[in-house]
């Protein structure tokens, strides 16, 4: 009914979000913060939800109205705390970049030291980047990862811990292929004096599915967003314990935000639902396994791994030694049907827009129900692109283009 309505009403846009339904399911997204929803949380993104106006919190709104949005905002929050073990969830931030400014707002004053991971290394831009606010209101110190492993040296992070006497320290990233060791973290966080915020925004539907180890216990608090492993809405949580609750929901209204997505949480109420289900952890599971066998069949055709594997859902390629800029490769990828992006790899010596690498990931595959039989195809598939993509040969780029379509289509998307 409405797809109906939207038909009737602007007939470009419904054309334009069908073409994009047909690409998603034609391609494979292996962008490691991607993922496919299921028909109920695309129901509940869709719900006249969208309609209402909720700023405050549940019991203390200020406006009207709010029965049935404040119910299901205690659910979401109910349903954050009970799945990750946590005394208190704010599900309202917009996304993650806005949940990270709302940690800071919460606890440092502009100017205040804190520390994160390069961006290069695999970091976030809102750990204390140069080009984000993070990096101009505070002062940064940035950690990396080592030259010769491509992982986080523990005891390089202390001594500049130790040095800089940071006020935050973030762990967590956006290209980390392997473990997040929180208790080394909140081990350097406490000898300094340090606040340690975990991101996991990344790795949040692993685990909850028991599949990474949990930060809770270590961090102090804990940011994610809703839709790339957990499989949820466009949106991002806050989960702290009951001491810095206060001031993380403040932090968030009236600090930085107005109105909750209403129809955003009720997306994550489903979400986390459906992450609490026994399905659930097999799915992270097999997330984890699937990168596994795809990083061990890339690895046999000759790429190079940061970190040489992967203990997660996400692999980074260092593409120097194949001959194409991690531009080329991801471009090429992209017209066979296999969709990832370019990516920084540790001591880049090229720029962002055409890096080194290239980041795949296999959150969304594995939603699709793909197993490590489909692994295996579709490293043979990004070797035989990369190479063509090299060799300039855009005949073989094509006929890639229409096994990827095949076996895509062999896994519908949940929803299409
Ligand atoms: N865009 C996210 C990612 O792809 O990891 C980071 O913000």
């Amino acid at each position: 009914m409405a797809t109906a309505a939207l038909t009737s009403r602007d007939t470009r846009i419904e054309y334009l979000i069908g073409r994009e339904q047909r690409r998603q399911s034609r391609s494979l997204s292996l962008i490691p913060s991607e993922n496919h929803v299921s028909e109920a949380v695309l129901r509940a993104t869709g719900s006249v939800l969208t309609n209402k106006y909720s700023e405050g919190y549940p019991g203390r709104r200020y406006y009207e109205g709010q029965a049935v949005v404040d119910v299901i905002e205690r659910i979401a929050i109910e349903r954050a705390c009970d799945l990750f073990g946590v005394d208190h969830a704010n599900v309202q931030p917009y996304s993650g970049s806005p949940a990270n400014l709302a940690v800071y707002l919460a606890f440092l004053e502009p100017g205040d030291t804190v520390m994160g991971m390069s961006l290069e290394a695999g970091g976030h831009l809102t750990h204390g980047w140069g080009v984000s606010a993070t990096g101009r209101w505070f002062r940064p110190v940035r950690y990396g990862v080592r030259r010769d492993t491509g992982t986080v040296d523990m005891d390089e992070v202390r001594e500049l811990a130790l040095r800089e006497r940071p006020k935050l320290i973030w762990c967590g990233g956006t290209a980390i292929p392997r473990m997040i060791d929180f208790a080394a973290f909140a081990e350097v966080a406490r000898e300094v004096g340090a606040l340690l915020a975990a991101d996991v925004a990344h790795i949040a539907g692993l685990i909850a599915g028991g599949a990474h180890p949990s930060p809770v216990g270590h961090a102090d608090v804990i940011t994610t967003t809703t839709h790339k492993t957990l499989r949820g809405p466009r949106g991002a949580m806050i989960m702290c314990d009951a001491r810095r609750a206060q001031a993380i929901d403040r932090a968030v209204f009236p600090g930085l935000q107005g109105g909750p997505h209403d129809h955003t949480t009720a997306a994550i109420a489903v979400a986390l639902h459906e992450a609490a289900q026994p399905a659930f952890r097999d799915y992270a599971h097999a997330v984890v396994a699937n990168a596994r066998v795809l990083a061990e069949e890339l690895a046999e055709r000759g790429f190079d791994l940061v970190s040489g594997g992967t203990d997660n859902h996400l692999i980074l390629i260092d593409l120097t030694a194949k001959g194409v800029t991690g531009g080329q490769a991801a471009e090429a990828l992209d017209r066979a049907g296999l969709t990832c992006n370019r990516n920084t790899v540790p001591f880049d010596p090229r720029k962002p827009l055409d890096p080194s690498g290239i980041r795949l990931g296999t959150p969304a595959v594995t939603t699709r129900g793909m197993g490590p039989a489909e692994m295996v195809e579709i490293a043979r598939c990004v070797d035989e692109v990369v190479d063509a993509a090299r060799r300039g040969d855009e005949g073989s780029i094509e006929r890639i283009r229409d096994r990827v379509s095949e076996l895509a289509e062999a896994f519908p998307v949940p929803g299409t």
